[in-house]
């Protein structure tokens, strides 16, 4: 297992839309390792594989608190169904938007179709923190950002800044 850089934005990398996974084979699984092992040192309770430079349609996710035992689960082509009409608002944050947080707004539960870990089909009901993280990583498949939720305003303003960090950290 290995721990990979995770790409920030305005990386154009990021805006890519994730293929589809033919298969769930020893070469996914190992990177779905380094997905998780990645997630855990950022800390972050969701990654993309997009996020470390692989546009697949692959997603790691942990909500289990500090004090609770480690609950990894892994989605490879995860489709969202029956996303309800209720909504509700979050605060989120992203790993490739780092230092920056905002309320954004999503269907309050959805279904999820996807591959496991052992590439076996499941349904998983979602709602609460699972829902939106669910859909803020569905979004990076299709090269969105939670940023892109918000006013054009506020997301010039954090993209600018984010310039900014890395042109001094290039110096
Ligand atoms: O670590 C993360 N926390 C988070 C909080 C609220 C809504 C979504 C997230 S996902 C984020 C990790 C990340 O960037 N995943 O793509
Ligand atoms: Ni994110």
């Amino acid at each position: 297992m290995a721990i990979r850089p995770i790409l920030t934005a305005p990386d154009p990398f990021l805006r890519q839309v994730s293929k589809p996974v033919e298969r769930v084979d020893d070469a996914l699984r190992a990177l779905m390792d380094d997905m998780l092992e990645t997630m855990y040192d950022a800390p972050g309770i969701g990654l993309a594989a997009i996020q470390i430079g692989e546009p697949l349609r692959v997603i790691v996710m942990d909500l289990a608190g500090e004090e609770e035992e480690p609950a990894p689960r892994y989605f490879v082509n995860p489709e969202i169904l029956d996303p309800s009409e209720e909504m509700n608002v979050y605060q989120e944050g992203c790993l490739s938007v780092p230092d920056f947080f905002d309320d954004v707004e999503r269907p309050a539960r959805c279904r999820v179709r996807y591959l496991d870990y052992h590439g076996e089909e499941q349904v998983l009901d979602a709602e609460g923190l699972l829902a939106t993280c669910i859909q803020h990583e569905m979004d990076h498949l299709e090269g969105v950002l939670f940023i892109d939720h918000l006013s054009r305003l506020k997301r010039d303003r954090v993209l600018k800044k984010l310039k900014k960090e890395q042109r001094l950290a290039a110096e």
